[in-house]
């Protein structure tokens, strides 16, 4: 029995979306879910009891960073992540497999793993298959990812095949490594844009019988229908009873997408980046605060939020802390963004649960106006 389990509640009678429950050893979480990311240790400028107010159930770390800074020692000292950052629900660490490929010319691969130079003191670090995996029991979040590659957008066959095969050995190196009963494993496909390495790739993977899959290597630069006709042949080949995590993913457009290709778990930058840019989600795109149209509107940024930014602020007092440079703005648009997030995913949820998920999604393009991004 793995540590955390995947129940499939309900499956969509027109296309591949599914109600499901993941039970983790810090709770139950509802899926399709959005994680929210809190890189280095926190969700930027937000409080735990903040998120919890919004309904956030996991939310995601990053072993690259937490490994160069503060070091995993040391969070293992606190009593774990859970503990070092106060959050008790879910967490996921990513592996560092994508953000030590995202540092270019600074890293180099061989079969034992990646050297590369730290970002913050350009000192030379090693991450493996089992670096990355004591690194992920010494933070010890509920779920911890393989170490993969990324492979970059576009590459050839022969690289992708050759990369590909790579990270399937690194797989059942991390399982091999992997001790903490109470942790669970995700593997994680790759394959690049190759329908038969993505297959390869996931049909490799399931004969490991890891706790669940990530689904790795997708917007990295590809056209979005390039995408999604990958997502859609890959899913084909996952296992129904385990959760699947398209990671790094999670603006509105492809959350319903992904789900419609029968995706459980996402995470995203995008809510909390695009806040501390002035920027405003809504249900029909990115509303721009700081723009000077706002500058005299007094309604809140959506009349139909909840949030509390919604509850207690209008656009015209966020566009001035914006134009002030006062912080206070980023956190309400980091407060709403996240909520709208969270909220979007809690109402697709209950579509799949009236099996409404195709009118749910056909409701949405109509009101979407960002359809050529
Ligand atoms: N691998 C890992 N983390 C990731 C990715 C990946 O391929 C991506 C790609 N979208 C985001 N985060 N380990
Ligand atoms: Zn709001």
């Amino acid at each position: 029995m793995h540590a955390v389990t995947y129940e499939l509640i309900k499956e969509a009678t027109k296309g591949k979306a599914r109600r499901g429950r993941l039970h983790t050893p810090y709770g139950t979480f509802e899926t399709p879910m959005f994680m929210p990311v809190g890189t280095q240790a926190t969700v930027k400028t937000l409080s735990p009891e903040e998120l919890y107010d919004m309904e956030s159930q996991v939310i995601l770390a990053n072993t690259y960073h937490l490994f160069l800074r503060p070091g995993s020692e040391l969070v293992k000292k606190a009593g774990g992540l859970h503990r070092f950052m106060n959050y008790s629900r879910g967490m996921l660490t990513d592996s560092g497999g994508f953000q030590v490929f995202s540092l270019g010319e600074m890293r180099k691969i061989s079969e034992e793993g990646v050297m590369f130079r730290s970002h913050i003191d350009g000192s030379k670090q090693f991450l493996s298959p089992e670096v990355s995996v004591r690194v992920q029991e010494e933070l010890g979040a509920d779920i911890a990812m393989a170490f993969d590659e990324c492979i970059p957008y576009p590459s050839d066959f022969a690289y992708t095949k050759k990369s590909t095969e790579r990270t399937t050995r690194w797989a059942e190196r991390c399982l091999k490594a992997h001790t903490r009963e109470d942790q669970a494993l995700f593997g994680i496909v790759q394959g690049g844009m190759f329908p038969e390495l993505r297959k390869m790739s996931a049909q490799s993977l399931q004969d490991m019988d890891f706790a669940g899959y990530g689904i790795g290597g997708l917007s990295v630069g590809e056209p979005k229908p390039m995408m999604y006709e990958v997502l859609d042949q890959t899913t084909d080949w996952m296992d129904k009873q385990k959760a699947r995590y398209l990671m790094g993913v999670g603006t509105p457009d492809c959350l319903v997408e992904g789900i419609n290709l029968g995706v459980d778990m996402f995470d995203c930058v995008f809510p909390t980046r695009v806040a501390r840019n002035g920027t405003a989600m809504t249900w029909r795109g990115r509303l721009v605060v700081r723009n000077a149209m706002y500058a005299e509107d007094f309604r809140p940024i959506d009349e139909h939020c909840d949030c509390y930014a919604c509850r207690n602020f209008s656009r015209a007092y966020i566009r001035h802390l914006f134009k002030a440079e006062e912080i206070f703005g980023l956190r309400l648009l980091s407060i709403h963004n996240l909520h709208f997030l969270l909220h979007f995913t809690k109402k697709i949820r209950e579509a799949i649960e009236q099996d409404r998920f195709q009118e749910f999604r056909k409701a949405f393009w109509d009101n979407w106006e960002e359809k050529d991004q």
